[in-house]
């Protein structure tokens, strides 16, 4: 098996888990966060900057890879981790939800899916056999079926119509998958139906991969309303497989979505709202760009140790970021990404050491609630 799991840890009061992770590229601790590298690269870092903050597994996309410069392309150099030259884990995600971010640039049918590429208007199609082909090619260490991430709010029936579809997907992906130093994980859907959500669970589950990501949450519904959902699927998967939860990474979630046994995560916003100039800390967020911090000489967070950290203030930062320095954003994408490697090291330290709760309870006396 080209990637497994093991099971290190449950915290006796609550879902959470630490494990472990063994993929070809490495073996790397779970819980665990994983940084967005959608066109081949972490916006603004080096792959060695990413190796000595300690990132394990990036993220990487079908979508964009398939299309500029092309996954023969990629494959022709060795693969993604050649090509970019980053030799710890890579997942790649499906396509099926930037397919689906397009809106009316694409027609779904139980084929797959038609779209015009958003770089120069070509007609362009995916479906689980192509999808599976691409992200073959491309080498990642783990990939994920083609699925739908329908929109929110959608009704039972069409929720319904969707999740079964995702799951003839599935199988699709399956049948295609064929190498062996590669897992393909499925992936829950379901919409914010309860019932849907224990559907899609249980009908993956019967197929029985090697792991699960849990798709179509935090697409816009209140939080406490994934939890939930995240509640009705997690007890079902099974326990020695690893659970991803796609698309969430902000400190709060990755808090409630480990408490309720999720063990991996993506997110674009740190990189992203890094380069705003917006930054992390256990108080919560910081605008840098604002006034107040124009004579701060803090380090954006003390307690924080990364390179930004130990060396540089807000006041410099925040000058770098005014004068649209590109050293600025290379300083506060630095910061977040080691803040989130560091939060999940931290949780899963608390996780062994039976203090999960009172780690989420002290999370929330600092942070702001949502
Ligand atoms: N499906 C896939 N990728 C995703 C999602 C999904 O539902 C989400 C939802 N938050 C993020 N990324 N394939
Ligand atoms: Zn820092």
């Amino acid at each position: 098996m080209a990637v497994t799991f093991e099971l290190i840890k449950r915290c006796p009061a609550t879902g959470a888990r630490a494990g472990r992770l063994y993929t070809p590229h490495g073996v790397f601790d779970t819980p665990i966060f994983m940084p967005v590298g959608t066109q081949a690269t972490v916006k603004a870092m080096s792959p060695h900057e990413l190796a000595v903050m300690g990132a394990g597994i990036i993220l990487s996309n079908t979508y964009h890879l398939f299309l500029r410069p092309g996954h023969d392309l990629v494959a022709e150099a060795g693969g993604l981790h050649t090509f970019m030259q980053w030799d710890r884990g890579i997942l790649t995600d499906s396509g099926g939800f930037q397919v689906f971010s397009l809106g009316p640039l694409r027609k779904i049918s139980e084929e797959g899916v038609a779209f015009r590429s958003h770089i120069d208007g070509s007609k362009q199609f995916l479906s689980p056999e192509k999808a599976t082909e691409v992200q073959m090619a491309l080498g990642a260490d783990i990939i994920m079926a083609f699925d739908e991430c329908m929109p929110y709010p959608a009704d039972h029936a069409y929720a319904k119509a969707s999740t079964d579809r995702t799951t003839r997907w599935a199988e699709r992906c399956l049948k295609t998958h064929n190498r062996k130093d590669q897992a393909l994980f499925g992936i829950v859907q379901g919409g914010m139906h309860r019932d849907l959500r224990a559907m899609s669970a249980r009908d993956l589950v019967s197929m029985g991969f090697p792991g699960y990501g849990i798709g179509g949450l935090s697409v816009g519904e209140p939080k406490p309303l994934m939890y939930e959902m995240l509640e009705e699927t997690v007890p079902l998967l099974p326990a020695d497989k690893p659970r991803y939860l796609m698309g969430v990474g902000t400190p709060d979630c990755l808090v409630e979505g480990v408490m309720r046994g999720v063990d991996m995560f993506d997110c674009v916003f740190p990189t992203r709202v890094a380069r705003n100039g917006t930054v992390m800390t256990s108080r919560g967020r910081l605008v840098l760009k604002n006034a107040e911090y124009a004579r701060d000489f803090r380090p954006i967070d003390p307690d924080c140790g990364c390179y930004t950290c130990s060396n540089f203030s807000r006041a410099y930062i925040r000058h770098l970021l005014k004068a649209e320095e590109i050293f600025g954003l290379r300083l506060t994408t630095t910061h977040n990404l080691h803040f989130l490697i560091q939060f999940m090291r931290d949780m899963r330290k608390a996780i062994i050491d039976d203090s999960f709760l009172s780690f989420r309870e002290e999370f929330w006396s600092k942070y702001p609630t949502p």
